[in-house]
């Protein structure tokens, strides 16, 4: 496979131009930041380098022979594979070299809390020389955390939570009832979990000890008698089973349970263990698409070391965070996700959490 190095000033300018120069199918498989080293009458300046290639069967996008010549010019990479260990290692070094002190800290800040590209990289551009990366990039974690708090303090009438088996959903819903209802709002349950013996009995055991009322709905008649019984709540919760994207019947049973909901005042909300690797959460929610979840519960914080790849997660598909559940008490262990929660969670930062808290804006 041929291989392609294209430099540009950032990297949405560099992969402008590999797309340009051979063609939109192009992917990349690396990147690297650095600044030139400027001079007596030069400023220093940031680049980006991004190597690329086109997978087999794509076509390489015709080139004029302005193009041709640029194209050979940059179209220097040799294919990694075919490096000896020496030339490899001297790549390395090189780079190394060429990366600033302060560059090369933040990427192990980042790398030690598992923040993983887009968001690793939004996070590392533009980045102060000057200034020490464990003071700036706290701040610029909490802002490029999705978030909606119109959600979180006006959900929809229909709280729909789903994830995968044994994520916390059922916990989760009755910690977040609780919130809701000790906010003032008129709260209900409704499980659809009628399936597994004893989830109902977990949910109404839940309800019962926060006076919070709960109905089963085994089809969808029943679901539409609950939803009618409970029309004058503010927030009706609807806990599911958990379901194996490969079990397409339970799936088709629990969309046509889901169905009977009005679209516009449901929100589904996505309930991942804290401690889930991000390829297996955006696994998730490919099989929870057509739901289109408009949010996120990210639980057992307490069983995890960094938070990093449920944020990256969150940047990458712009569902925002709405609760962390940090422990098994019901209701106690819930936080709602807010800038203070993820500093809290941020390792190797060395953040004086109380000074820092008092900084931040939300
Ligand atoms: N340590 C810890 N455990 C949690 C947390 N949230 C839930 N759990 C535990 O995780 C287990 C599963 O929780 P459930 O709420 O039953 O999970 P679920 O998603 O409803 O499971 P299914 O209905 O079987 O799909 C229980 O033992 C909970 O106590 C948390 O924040 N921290
Ligand atoms: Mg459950």
């Amino acid at each position: 496979m041929q291989y392609y190095t294209v430099v540009g000033d950032s990297y949405d300018a560099a992969v402008n131009k590999a797309k340009e120069m051979y063609g939109s199918d192009v992917r990349i498989i690396s990147r690297r930041d650095y600044t030139t080293r400027g001079g007596l009458f030069l400023k220093k300046e940031t680049r980006c380098e991004i190597v690329c290639y086109l997978p087999p069967g794509t076509a390489a996008k015709k080139s004029s022979r302005k193009d041709l010549k640029e194209f050979e010019a940059e179209a220097k990479t040799p294919d990694p594979d075919t490096l000896t260990h020496a030339e490899r290692l001297n790549t390395e070094v090189y780079r190394e070299e060429e990366e600033s002190e302060s560059l090369k800290k933040a990427r192990l800040l980042l790398q030690d809390n598992h923040i993983t590209p887009p968001l690793s990289d939004k996070l590392l551009e533009d980045l102060p020389q000057d200034k020490d990366p464990s003071t700036v990039l706290p701040d610029r974690i909490v802002r490029l955390t999705p978030s909606d708090y119109a959600m979180q303090v006006h959900p929809r009438h229909f709280v729909v939570f789903l994830g995968p088996t044994g994520s916390g959903k059922t916990t989760t819903l009755a910690k977040a009832a609780d919130l809701y209802a000790k906010a003032g709002k008129r709260t209900a349950i409704i499980t659809l979990d009628t399936f597994r013996t004893g989830a109902y009995e977990q949910i109404r055991a839940f309800g019962d000890a926060l006076s919070i009322p709960v109905l089963k709905a085994g089809d969808e008649g029943e679901l539409l008698s609950a939803t009618e019984q409970f029309s004058w709540k503010d927030i009706i919760f609807i806990d599911t089973m958990g379901v194996s994207p490969k079990d397409q019947e339970l799936n088709l049973r629990l969309r046509s349970l889901l169905d009977v909901l009005d679209r516009d005042r449901t929100n589904f909300m996505l309930t991942l263990s804290a401690s889930m690797k991000e390829e297996d959460a955006m696994e998730q929610l490919s099989s929870y698409q057509q739901y289109t979840p408009l949010s996120l519960a990210v639980t057992k914080l307490d069983e995890t070391e960094t938070i990093g790849n449920v944020l990256s997660f969150s940047y990458r598909t712009s569902i925002p965070i709405i609760f962390f559940t940090n422990g098994q008490k019901v209701p106690d262990d819930i936080r709602k996700a807010s800038g203070e929660v993820i500093l809290e969670n941020l390792k190797s930062f060395g953040l004086d959490m109380k000074s820092y808290k008092s900084q931040i804006r939300r």
